[in-house]
């Protein structure tokens, strides 16, 4: 009998679970040759009931789990402790953004055997077949693990090349999970599809978590192969709306062209993240094929209306405060929604700095209200992630910041908060920072709620409306308790939180 694992999706959302493209992609990549179970932490009530069944079998010798910063650790971390705990035996393997970044915390807490380091598609099955024969694992690259009290990098490999991966086996997860379940009801479409087209971002920003990962590389499936894919999931489970969760779905014109072309006549809605400087050398024909075939909405990572911030970024040179506003009347002339996420709260060299840079960023995101009132706004805390050698990162230490140690504070609520971009402990944020950039934030989702919100009623959003605008007109944005109620009873959605 070939050996059996269990792929652990841990919980990350209450509403609209993806598709769980992590560990299904890992699953296509040991498909035939190990059997494989998927549990989702988004659709188990008690996920370690059913882990705990598995592994009483005695057929597992597996254990894998793909894990995000933020709320997916609070599984991820008692689970696999309980894995060693109640079967020692059992081989633990994480993967994914955490565990690369912060590999130390991980490895030390004794509970995760081996670390997958970026892609894991070619290394997964080799370490596997490893661990299965007792060999050494020093030459399977993207790997990092403990030897004593050493931690071992591997050969960190070339992005690989994904036109000749397997698809993803959704007929089998539809075995475990119904993939209905996962098709879900959006701003774009009733029975949404979440696709994976892509790895890495050839950028470098110094506050982005791929950075460290890809170290500037990307490389995606051809059109054809992505529309192949959505094509079935519409036909086998009646998809009628794509969102593309790649870091930067639109690194190559040629290929959203091609796609937008081959996905026209299916009349399908979708959305894609992508970078202002990279759409904006787009030709308008393309923009104009992307919009006919149904792209209504793209995601961009406007971060900042500073132009000496974005260079530190690492984003300057090809992103301006100039463009940024101008780009978003563009993509108002082509009948493109432009969601524009911001990053507040960057170190400075003093807290008056500090805040009036957070005064001058909502002054800015009123300026592209202005220029765009279609444009969504997104806004984030601003929280490091560990870019070694970048400007931004080195100034971060200085300050005294200091990612934990110990894995198990990670899941302690002010990280969690830090994780979530919502509340971080780095040291020059004061409270009242917080607060203001906050209460901005809900009087803004009040005078413009997002469309995203496929709950709220028409009626619903003009009181909102009303009720904000004084407020959003006059800037003043302390203690917006009667909109954060309405907010509170509407169930108004975030996409911060729900979304990316
Ligand atoms: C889908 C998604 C979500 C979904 C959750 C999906 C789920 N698992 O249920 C939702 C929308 C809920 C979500 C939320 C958040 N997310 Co999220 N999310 C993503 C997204 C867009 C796609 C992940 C994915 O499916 N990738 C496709 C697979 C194929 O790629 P992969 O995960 O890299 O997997 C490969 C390797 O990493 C490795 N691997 C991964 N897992 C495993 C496991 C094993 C066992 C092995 C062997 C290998 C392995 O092998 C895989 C194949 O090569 C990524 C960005 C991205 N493009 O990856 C962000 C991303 C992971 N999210 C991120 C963040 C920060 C969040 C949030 C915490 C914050 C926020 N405010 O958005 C929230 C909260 C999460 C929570 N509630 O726990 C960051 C992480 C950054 C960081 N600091 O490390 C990312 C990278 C986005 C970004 N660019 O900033 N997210």
């Amino acid at each position: 009998m070939p050996v059996s694992l269990i792929l652990f999706n841990p919980f990350a959302t209450s509403h609209n679970p993806r598709i769980p493209n992590s560990v299904l992609q890992v699953a296509a990549a040991i498909e035939g040759k190990y059997e494989w179970v998927i549990v989702d932490g988004n659709k188990e009530k008690d996920p370690w009931s059913k882990i705990r069944q598995y592994l009483k079998t005695g057929d597992y010798k597996f254990f894998g789990c793909t894990v995000m910063p933020g709320p997916q650790l609070r599984q991820a971390i008692p689970i696999a402790k309980r894995v060693r705990e109640e079967f020692p035996d059992v081989k633990i393997i994480w993967g994914g953004y955490f565990p690369s970044n912060h590999p130390r915390p991980v490895l030390f807490s004794g509970y995760v055997d081996v670390i997958v380091n970026g892609m894991g598609d070619k290394c997964f099955p080799m370490l596997l077949d490893a661990l299965q024969s007792n060999s050494a694992l020093d030459e399977i690259p993207n790997l990092i693990f403990r030897k004593g009290d050493q931690v071992v990098t591997t050969r960190k490999e070339e992005i690989l090349d994904q036109e000749n991966f397997p698809d993803l086996p959704y007929e089998k997860l539809n075995q475990f999970y119904p993939m209905s379940g996962y098709l879900m009801r959006t701003y774009l479409g009733s029975k949404t599809i979440a696709y994976h087209s892509s790895h890495g971002c050839p950028f470098t920003c110094s506050f982005c978590a791929v950075v460290p990962i890809y170290n500037a590389r990307w490389k995606g499936q051809s059109a054809e192969k992505i529309y192949r894919n959505v094509k079935r999931v519409k036909q086998l489970y009646g998809g009628n709306a794509v969102e593309f969760h790649d870091n930067n779905f639109f690194v190559s014109e040629k290929r959203t062209v091609e796609f937008a072309q081959l996905v026209k006549p299916d009349h399908m809605i979708w959305w894609g993240e992508g970078r202002i400087d990279t759409i904006d050398k787009y030709k308008e024909e393309s923009l104009k094929v992307m919009r006919d075939s149904g792209c209504k909405m793209i995601f961009f990572g406007a971060e900042t209306g500073s132009d000496a911030l974005l260079q530190k970024m690492d984003k300057g040179g090809t992103q301006s405060r100039e463009q940024i506003i101008r780009f978003a009347k563009r993509m108002k002339d082509v009948d493109i929604i432009p969601e524009y996420s911001f990053v507040l709260g960057f170190p400075a060299d003093s807290e008056e700095e500090v805040a009036r840079l957070i005064r001058e960023e909502i002054q800015f995101i009123k300026e592209i209200k202005r220029a765009n009132p279609n444009t969504e706004i997104i806004i984030y805390i601003y929280s490091p992630v560990p870019t070694e050698n970048s400007e931004l990162y080195n100034e971060v230490r200085k300050t005294g910041f200091r990612f934990p140690e110990k894995l198990e504070d990670w899941i302690s609520p002010q990280w969690e908060n830090f994780d979530l971009r919502k509340n971080p402990l780095t040291p020059w944020l004061k409270s009242y920072m917080i607060d203001q950039i906050k209460n901005f934030e809900t009087v803004l989702n009040g005078y413009y709620p997002t469309v995203s919100d496929v709950h709220l009623k028409p009626w619903q959003k003009k009181v909102l409306r009303f009720i904000s605008t004084w407020r959003y007109k006059m800037n003043c944005f302390s203690y917006p308790y009667e909109i954060k109620v309405l907010q509170k009873l509407w169930k108004y959605r975030q996409p911060e939180t729900e979304g990316f």
